[in-house]
């Protein structure tokens, strides 16, 4: 069952509790005096009960927030908004859900904008293996050469075998330039060539490649320092994006790398994956939220066409209905 079908059974009748549960002192005026004091006990248990209600099917949607991955400081955020604005009693359904949605949509205010301007403009993309960097990297150029941008894409991953090949053939199938490396060579050497190569020919926007890291392997870490260092002060070009791709299946680990790869370069955007995969992506609310880092491209698929911009309902959206 979704989440967005969760919130509905518990918040469920659609019918705020003051409807369902008048308060006695209506009657006050009908009644002899002395019928006053014994209303009041009445309406202390009413009141008593419908709180304890409320108090319960706040714990539980509470539990629902943490189940959907995110965070407990979001999910208490949320939860604040949703008890707020004045309502009596218990909000419906549609309150609630008007008001989380609202919650998460403010999360995502951050400037999204793709920066793809410079001579060239320079991209870097990383992230741990696996997230989906290379195939995203062919993603985006194909829709940069949609905009009749001329692309270079640089294989730094020098590490993994058959990593350049990978790069290389989806280059091809996109009808974008490669340059290459060989295994074991130095990302930034690569990256240094590749760079001259586009300034001298005049590309438009060149996409850097690297190697799947973990985020706390320190040598692969100063390795991408390393790249960054070549190209902004060898090379003095600045970086028009460093970009963070984020497998959205990925539960609070997540966090992790965005908090570890931000300690070592400034990221300036995530590329936010697989949200065709069944994800929750609870945790890319509490990158957003602790980091402050938008979310720039979001890819839903295998193909080349699989990536879109950032749009935040898309997201809500996703974490709403996940199972
Ligand atoms: N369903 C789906 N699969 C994706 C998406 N993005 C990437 N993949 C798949 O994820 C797998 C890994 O993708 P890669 O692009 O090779 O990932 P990588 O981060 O470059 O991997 P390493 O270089 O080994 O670190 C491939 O099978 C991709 O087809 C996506 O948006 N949706
Ligand atoms: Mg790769």
């Amino acid at each position: 069952m979704s989440f967005l079908s969760r919130v509905k059974q518990l918040f469920g009748g659609d019918k705020p509790v003051e409807e369902e549960a008048p308060i006695e002192l209506l009657d006050i005026g009908t009644e002899p005096q002395e019928s006053v004091p014994s209303a009041t006990p009445q309406t202390v248990r009413q009141q008593a009960g419908s709180a304890r209600r409320e108090a319960a099917d706040f714990e539980a949607l509470e539990e629902l927030l943490i189940d959907a991955g995110i965070d407990v400081d979001t999910t208490m955020a949320i939860l604040q908004e949703v008890r707020k604005g004045g309502l009596l009693g218990r909000p419906t359904a549609e309150q609630v859900i008007e008001r989380i949605r609202g919650k998460l949509s403010s999360v995502f205010d951050l400037d999204s904008t793709l920066h793809t301007t410079g001579s060239p403009a320079v991209i870097l993309v990383t992230g741990v293996n696996g997230v989906g960097k290379t195939s995203s990297i062919a993603k985006l150029a194909t829709m940069l050469k949609q905009e009749n941008r001329s692309v270079l894409l640089i294989a730094a991953d020098t590490f993994r075998a058959g990593a350049v090949d990978q790069l290389a053939i989806l280059a091809d199938r996109v009808g974008v330039s490669v340059m290459r490396s060989v295994e074991g060579q130095d990302p930034s050497s690569v990256v240094f060539n590749g760079l001259q190569k586009a300034v001298a020919s005049g590309v438009d926007v060149v996409v850097i490649d690297t190697a799947g890291r973990l985020e706390n392997k320190k040598n692969l870490t100063f390795e991408l320092q390393k790249v960054v260092r070549v190209i902004e002060t060898k090379l003095g070009l600045p970086l028009s994006e460093t970009l963070l791709v984020i497998d959205a299946t990925t539960g609070e680990n997540a966090l992790m790398q965005a908090r570890a790869f931000s300690r070592a370069i400034p990221i300036s955007g995530i590329i936010l994956t697989k949200i065709d995969s069944g994800a929750k992506g609870g945790s890319i609310v509490s990158i957003a939220r602790e980091l402050r880092i938008p979310i720039k491209l979001v890819c839903n698929g295998e193909t080349l066409m699989s990536i879109k911009p950032f749009d935040k309902d898309d997201i809500v959206n996703m974490i709403l209905l996940s199972e």
